[in-house]
Formats: structure tokens, sequence, C-alpha cells
């Protein structure tokens, strides 16, 4: 898979008055590099017509899209891959499903989880929350910055950090060795979107040496 730095989840609850589409493109002016479609409440229908604008929109910045939990949608949308948690089909039967072009992301809060994922073959993992976060409701505790010193040491595909990341403490996550970075609150729900974006791109770049 093309690699990426920013990768921004929707999360329509932190942005009432605004479109998903508006914000997200924003977003993609801003530097996210890979978008994910989240809607753990509305209707099939209504997630497949958001996927299908999520689609047409990078399909013209050429980024990558990625549809949380609905393999259908996904495949019916044509996105790039899908992102799977735990409690979600199993990877295998997912690749059976999707093939193996498409990219398959999975949720991981211990290294047990995340050296399954990487045998199984999964594309990239999730590594969180490392934070407290408001924007999932079946939220493990924080696994910290501790679990990415495991995922650095011990995991070969790549990983992106989740869960609670702001702009004020990105920096730890990247000092643990994250260069890829996952967000939704801190950007669907700021007043600058794409101005939130370039700040992150820019800290995820800048590696603190501590002396
Ligand atoms: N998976 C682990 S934490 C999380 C998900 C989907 C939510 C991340 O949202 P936020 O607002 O960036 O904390
Ligand atoms: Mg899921």
């Amino acid at each position: 898979m093309k690699d990426f730095r920013l990768y921004v989840i929707t999360g329509e609850e932190f942005h009432p008055t605004r479109g998903v589409v508006e914000v997200m493109e924003e977003a993609i002016k801003g530097g996210a590099d890979i978008i994910q479609l989240r809607d753990k409440t509305n209707s099939k229908r209504v997630v497949l017509d958001k996927a299908r604008k999520l689609r047409e929109l990078t399909r013209k910045y050429d980024v990558p899209f990625i549809v949380n939990d609905h393999i259908d949608i996904a495949l019916a949308v044509d996105a790039d891959g899908i992102h799977l948690g735990q409690d979600d089909m199993p990877l295998h039967l997912a690749r059976d499903i999707v093939g193996k072009d498409k990219i398959i992301g999975i949720s991981t809060h211990r290294i047990q989880e995340a050296r399954e994922a990487e045998q199984g073959g999964a594309d990239y993992i999730g590594a969180g929350p490392i934070f407290p976060t408001n924007s999932k409701s079946d939220v493990v505790d924080p696994v910290t910055t501790s679990y990415l010193d495991e995922v650095v040491s011990e995991i070969s595909i790549p990983f992106v950090a989740i869960g609670g990341i702001k702009l004020h403490n990105v920096a730890d996550v990247v000092n643990s060795g994250a260069n890829r970075i996952c967000v939704i609150s801190e950007v669907v729900g700021s007043e600058d979107v794409k101005g939130t974006c370039e700040m992150f791109i820019q800290k995820i770049g800048e590696k603190v040496i501590q002396l």
C-alpha cells in the first residue's frame, strides 16, 4: 500500500453544522493522506451514500479511502480497503471476501493482537487508544505509549497510533517511534481543519532528540 502519515477518520458528531465531504476535503487539503469513513449510528443506506461521496472525493485527490466495519459497502463503492476491529469479521475471512489487492487494517490493543494481525496478512494495524478518548464508545483502557514501544520492536507491517492524539501530545507519540498518526476529534472538530492537519504533518516530521 501507498505509505501515509496522517490518517483522518470521520466523526460527524464533532462538526454538526458542516457536511462530512466538506470537512474531509479540508483535511485532505491540509495533508491527510488516507481517509476512513466510520459511522456507527446511521443505517446502511445512509452510510453507503456517504461512502459514495467520499469515494468520489478521494479519487479526485488520489487519496486512499477505507471503510470501517462494512465490507459490503467497501466493495460496493470500490473503496481501497476496510478497517476491522477485534470483534468484526475475522481477518482471513475478510481477506477471502475482498481479495489480495484491498487494504485491510486491524485495530489492536495488545501485542498478541498485533502479532496475529501481522501473521494473518493485515496491511497495517491501528495501535491504541494511546490516550483517553471520547470518540469511541466500546473503548478499552488507554494502552499508553508503552504499547507503541512493543509494536516498534516487534512488528514489521505499518502501524498507526490512534486514540486521544492532539496537537499538544502528538510529540510523545512521535518520540515513541510512530511515523503515522490517526486522528478524529482534534482534526474534524477543529475550526480550522486544514490548518490543524498542516500542524500535525509538521509535528509528525519532528522527532525530538532526548539528551
Ligand atoms: N480506535 C481507537 S481510539 C479511536 C478509535 C476509532 C478513537 C480516536 O478518536 P480521537 O478523537 O482521535 O481520540
Ligand atoms: Mg469495527
